[in-house]
């Protein structure tokens, strides 16, 4: 019997009479933005005034009712599934529970503080940030916490770090309620976690589900489970606490869950009774390893899933908004569509953001795509104390055993960068470095306590279990390459590692207008005004920017060139990597950019912005993770390598057509040749000495087609012989005719006279996606592109457009 406590409560300051209104679930900045108590966070530099709100303490209450027959049972739990952080619990002025780890579920037997009719429950929530600076003083030894957060002692806490602010994270430590809350009245027993844990044979998959009861009092009962059409009866005879019951099933003929791209994703109905409670889930069947072997050139990385290697393509994921209250499950659905539409196959759900809410697993399920999971850990030492190891301990089991079934579920990952950061730390690396090994064993045993077979992977970057030799060995694991953003090498600093993994790499760029007009003011819309620098979180990102421009073009004329500019150079940099490193499977198996998503408005590594707007990267990062891709690659000895990668499970034939054009557009030189590509590999079909292919290297470029057998064009990409500065590209006006299509989505008609390069279509009036975007386009081509609105307004978009010549006079 459930009665769920979810909908309005009231929400005061400790300490005060006023009383207002709050969504449970939910968060208090979210209720004090409701009612003006606040202004927005995300405008302007009003972060600044809204800091308050973490050094008070907070309480959140409301009435229920309880009929007798509740009452009847043997127990009546309080189910708090997410809470954030510390709290107590008051059930009609009586504590009841308290909490101290946003990561864990807690469940308080409630029964004897309840009574019939009208009850009082009261949930009062405590400053983290003074917990945090109380915990400090307890330390053995001063415990480095990251310069990201711009409140000390986040990581004694066990709570999302990058709440506290981040390199591109708004500083707004949250407090709240952010699951469902309710009261289960038992009988027997409850049921704690259902998971199961799967054999394959060829034809048949053995699959073990196990129940973790926890018993009220001992006794005999019922179990039963059902599993797609299988069904399985128990009788069993529970003890009182924990009681672990495996039921066992054999599906022949399974249908195999694959990652998209690689076949459906099929899911298993799995359905767990017992006499007083229902538990459903999905199930995807698949063997999924992951391949750490050491070879010729050091130890690979990589993952299999049913036997097929697969090259992981991706991004990472952060929480998908600063206000808990609003990471809804639409925001979810969109973000992951627009992974799968980018062609992306794994996220990485980076370790200073939170362990996600089920529904994010679910739909990658659902849509095929894998997830690395960090434990949450990030940039920082965290203590290695008894009571801290116990409560992380508890955390991890808890999470990895809510989490394992999840087919998408690639890998456990121990951390980001916390061992990096201890290796760095020349003056107190040995302490560091016992510390890190003691907890990080602790996460290892509490892993593998959960039932989590396949290796774990101690933290990111690594090079594999028990190697902490040298983190930056691009010979082994996964790697976080930022030499061309932290370190300000060119573009080409990419050519210059050959990672097994790319789990790490970035560049920023500015959101687009219409974003940056939701947060400043007209009198700051100039990229060095105090309120643009104030939604830049990186040290000196700014200047990283300019500087790589001064190396690659022109100087944009005005703030819109600029922001246009920024997003190309962010895109280029991504594309020159991934391009790279696809090139080098099967050495190289990974690459996950740095970033997808942000959190708020803000200068960023992210290719969409935080309100679903695609940045020019997003569109770049659909042509360069499509699964046939052709790549040029100019080495420093003149010659123009062209490369096919194939991530596909079949040959690909076709044909690849190079035209070398000049900037009027008329065609210097055409050829076509026939390609062919084994499956799952990358081969170089072609190779010029540039001195002979394009002499006069500033004026022209060339541009290349892969046609498949169908005659269907796969992939287009154009380059360059010289840095775009160098070149005199025409001045050309580009026309658009914008049309009705079918499905009530919109058709754009492009046409130029000359070759534009980084067609940017924005449409000014309304939101939405392009089929394309940022492409170049010749004067002897038809381009159609295709519009999907998106948002409120459903108007005619009216597209406006702007390429790389325009930027500058
Ligand atoms: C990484 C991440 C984050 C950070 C990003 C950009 O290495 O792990 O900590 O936000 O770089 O600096």
């Amino acid at each position: 019997m459930r009665i769920n406590l979810e909908g309005q409560w009231n929400l005061r300051k400790c300490g005060k009479d006023e009383i207002f209104s709050a969504e449970v679930p939910g968060d208090v900045y979210s209720a004090l933005l409701e009612h003006g108590k606040i202004p927005d966070p995300f405008y302007a530099d009003n972060e600044a005034r809204v800091q308050w709100v973490r050094d008070c303490d907070w309480e959140y209450s409301r009435e229920f009712m309880i009929e007798s027959d509740v009452l009847e049972h043997e127990s009546v739990f309080l189910n708090l599934d997410c809470i954030d952080t510390f709290s107590e619990v008051y059930i009609n002025g009586k504590k009841a529970g308290k909490t101290e780890n946003m990561f864990l579920r807690y469940r308080f037997d409630v029964k004897k503080y309840l009574k019939p009719g009208k009850n009082i429950i009261s949930v009062k929530i405590f400053s983290a940030v003074k917990k945090a600076e109380a915990e400090s003083r307890r330390q053995p030894f001063p415990v480095m916490w990251t310069a990201n957060n711009k409140v000390p002692h986040m990581n004694l806490i066990r709570k999302v770090q990058c709440h506290a602010g981040w390199d591109w994270g708004i500083c707004m430590v949250a407090a709240g309620i952010y699951s469902d809350i309710y009261l289960d009245a038992v009988n027997r027993c409850r049921i704690e976690h259902v998971y199961t844990s799967q054999k394959h044979q060829p034809d048949c998959c053995n699959v073990k589900v196990s129940v973790e009861l926890y018993a009220v009092r001992s006794g005999k009962t019922g179990i039963s489970a059902k599993l797609g059409d299988l069904t399985q009866r128990k009788s069993i005879m529970l003890s009182q606490g924990i009681n672990t019951i495996d039921l066992e099933f054999e599906v022949k003929n399974p249908q195999l869950w694959f990652p998209v791209g690689y076949g459906n994703q099929p899911l298993y109905d799995l359905t767990v009774s017992t006499v007083d409670e229902t538990v459903e889930k999905r199930i995807g069947l698949r063997k999924l390893e992951l391949i750490s072997e050491d070879d010729d050139i050091g130890r690979s990385m990589y993952f299999k899933v049913n036997g097929i290697p697969v090259f992981c393509k991706g991004a990472n994921w952060i929480p998908v908004d600063a206000f808990p209250q609003r990471q809804t499950r639409d925001k979810y659905e969109q973000l992951l569509k627009d992974a799968v539409a980018a062609n992306m196959n794994m996220l990485r759900v980076w370790g200073g953001g939170q362990y996600e809410k089920d529904c994010f697993y679910e739909l990658c399920d659902e849509m095929g795509i894998l997830v690395w999971q960090d434990l949450m850990f990030a940039c920082a030492e965290y203590p290695s104390t008894d009571d801290f190891l116990a409560n992380i301990c508890r955390e991890v089991e808890y999470q990895v055993k809510r989490l394992r079934d999840y087919a998408c579920i690639a890998l456990i990952c121990g951390d980001n960068e916390v061992l990096v950061l201890s290796l760095d730390d020349t003056d107190n690396k040995s302490r560091c470095l016992v510390n890190y090994d003691r907890r990080n064993s602790a996460l290892r045993n509490a892993v593998k306590r959960a039932g989590e077979n396949r290796p774990f992977w101690p933290g990111s970057p690594s090079n594999g279990p028990f190697d902490f030799d040298n983190l930056r060995d691009d010979t082994k694991g996964d790697m976080h390459n930022w030499q061309v953003w932290f370190g300000g090498k060119k573009f080409d600093g990419y050519y210059d590692v050959t990672p097994r993994f790319c789990s790490e790499f970035g560049f920023q760029s500015y959101p687009g207008g219409k974003t940056i007009a939701a947060f400043a003011p007209e009198d700051q819309r100039n990229v060095t005004a105090p309120v643009m620098d104030y939604h830049q979180r990186s040290p000196s990102g700014n200047s990283k920017i300019i500087e790589m421009f001064t190396r690659y073009f022109r100087f944009p004329e005005g703030f819109d060139n600029f922001l246009y500019l920024s997003q190309l150079q962010h895109a280029l940099a991504m594309k020159t990597a991934v391009e790279y490193w696809r090139r080098l499977r099967p050495v190289c198996m990974g690459t996950l950019y740095w970033q997808i998503n942000d959190l708020w408005p803000a200068i960023s590594w992210s290719s969409i912005d935080c309100f679903g707007r695609w940045k020019q990267l997003h569109y770049h990062a659909k042509r360069f993770f499509a699964p046939v891709i052709i790549s040029p690659f100019q080495d420093k000895n003149g010659n123009l390598d062209i490369w096919i990668t194939n991530d596909l499970l079949e040959n690909f034939t076709g044909e690849l057509n190079a035209a070398l054009y000049d900037f009027s557009g008329s065609v210097l030189k055409n050829k076509t040749v026939k390609v062919n590509v084994p499956r799952q590999s990358a081969k170089q079909v072609k190779k010029y000495k540039i001195a002979e292919l394009a002499p006069s290297a500033n004026d022209c470029f060339l541009y290349l087609e892969l046609v498949d057998a169908d005659g269907i064009t796969v992939h287009c990409n154009e380059h360059f012989f010289t840095e775009y500065k160098n070149c005199e590209l025409p001045e050309t006006a580009v026309s658009c005719d914008v049309r009705k299509a079918s499905g009530g989505n919109w058709e754009i008609k492009l046409a130029s006279e000359a070759p534009a390069f980084f067609v940017e279509l924005r449409a000014e009036n309304t939101d939405g996606v392009f089929s394309d975007n940022s492409f170049t386009l010749l004067p002897d081509r038809e381009k159609i592109v295709e519009f999907e609105l998106r948002g409120s307004v459903m108007e005619k978009p009216e597209i406006s457009v702007r390429h790389l010549r325009m930027t500058y006079l």
